[in-house]
């Protein structure tokens, strides 16, 4: 009997070929599936890698994971450029590509983040050179790789944090403060599960239906999915105040949700055509937010200059808008200890 899809983790694939042809952005699903904690991964400190791009937010939801987990010591990590080859490239168009001296067009100076590839021994220029050794014709990032087999181990961003969590102690971890973001408790999961899956279809995939379909009508719902989910999510943390989505804990529901509503303001709101609202238009979603980007590791995770730079390629010329000014710019804006406050005070704020 055919798996039932999991639509927390991916998306149905049906007839996607007619939906694509019809417009309609159809995200593929991942082929490197194993379990780190197997026989063919043992967990161990200093054996694994993550190759990363900083603007992709399915990475970013590993780089979360790895820096609230204490485990920056024991997982090695490569950044590619968040801009693609072009279609100058020998190699082709849309390749993530390894490159630390390539300059910003938004800073005018290269991206300090950005790495050469270091896990394979081969110093790869692309990404794509890492699936092809392993026989592969994928290209995405996150990929989970084994330094010791040299082998991928996973490419399914929700399944690594998974992995990552369960592991954490053998994989390194002994920062005895670190979140479980998964805990062993059935009705916790079964809610993870429910906020997991409308996070996902809604919002963090949903944006990208929202701004890479084509189709009039199939923008037209994303755009209404997405404001919905996050009127149900504001809701929620209305109702007791709570701290975060499940009560008092990070969890990995809050985890899945972040890296999208960082983007949201500065960038999904104008790239993804999400222009409904701003974050800062919720101000429990956006007092969340702000807990949330205050939390040990969680700003170090990411760069929004990556973020900036990456998402306005081809299609938008790659000119990079330099907004947002209201109420101020990010990141800063998270900083600042009395936005919520002023805010209530003061809508116009
Ligand atoms: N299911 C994957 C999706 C990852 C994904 O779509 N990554 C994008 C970047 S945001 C990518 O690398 N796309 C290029 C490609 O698929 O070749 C996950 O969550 O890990």
């Amino acid at each position: 009997m055919k798996k039932p899809v999991d639509t927390s983790i991916e998306e149905h694939q049906s007839n996607a070929a007619g939906r694509r042809a019809k417009g309609e952005f159809v995200r593929g699903v991942s082929g490197f599936r194993s379990t780190l904690g197997d026989a063919d991964f043992p967990a161990q400190p200093g054996r694994y890698h993550l190759v990363v791009a900083l603007n992709c937010p399915w990475c970013h939801r590993v780089t979360l994971a790895r820096n609230v987990l204490g485990l920056q010591n024991s997982i090695s990590l490569d950044v590619v450029y968040p801009s693609r080859t072009g279609d100058d490239d020998p190699a082709g168009p849309n390749l993530w590509e390894f490159n630390p001296t390539r300059v910003s067009t938004l800073t005018n100076v290269s991206l300090l983040e950005c790495t050469l590839e270091t896990a394979t021994g081969k110093a790869y220029r692309l990404v794509k050179q890492i699936y092809a050794a392993e026989g592969s014709s994928e290209g995405s990032v996150p990929v989970l790789y084994d330094k010791i087999t040299q082998r991928i181990v996973n490419n399914e961003s929700a399944e690594i944090l998974r992995m990552l969590n369960a592991n954490a102690t053998a994989l390194g971890s002994n920062d005895a403060d670190r979140p479980d973001l998964y805990p062993d408790k059935a009705a916790t999961r079964a809610e993870i599960n429910v906020l997991n899956d409308i996070i996902y279809t809604g919002i963090n995939n949903g944006a990208y239906k929202a701004g890479f379909s084509s189709d009039q009508a199939v923008y037209a719902k994303a755009f209404e999915n997405y404001f919905d989910t996050l009127a149900k999510l504001e809701k929620l943390l209305a109702s007791d105040g709570r701290d975060f989505l499940t009560g008092n804990n990070f969890t990995e529901a809050d985890l899945r949700l972040f890296p999208t509503l960082y983007r949201h303001d500065p960038v999904y709101y104008l790239r993804m055509k999400l222009n409904g609202a701003k974050i800062l238009d919720y101000p429990h979603l956006w007092r969340w937010l702000c807990k949330v980007y205050g939390l040990p590791g969680v700003a170090q995770s990411n760069s929004l200059v990556h973020c900036r730079q990456g998402y306005f390629g081809r299609s938008w010329n790659n000119i990079v808008p330099i907004g947002p000014f209201s109420p101020m710019p990010y990141p800063e804006a998270y900083e600042h200890p009395n936005l919520f406050d002023l805010r209530r005070a003061n809508p116009k704020v």
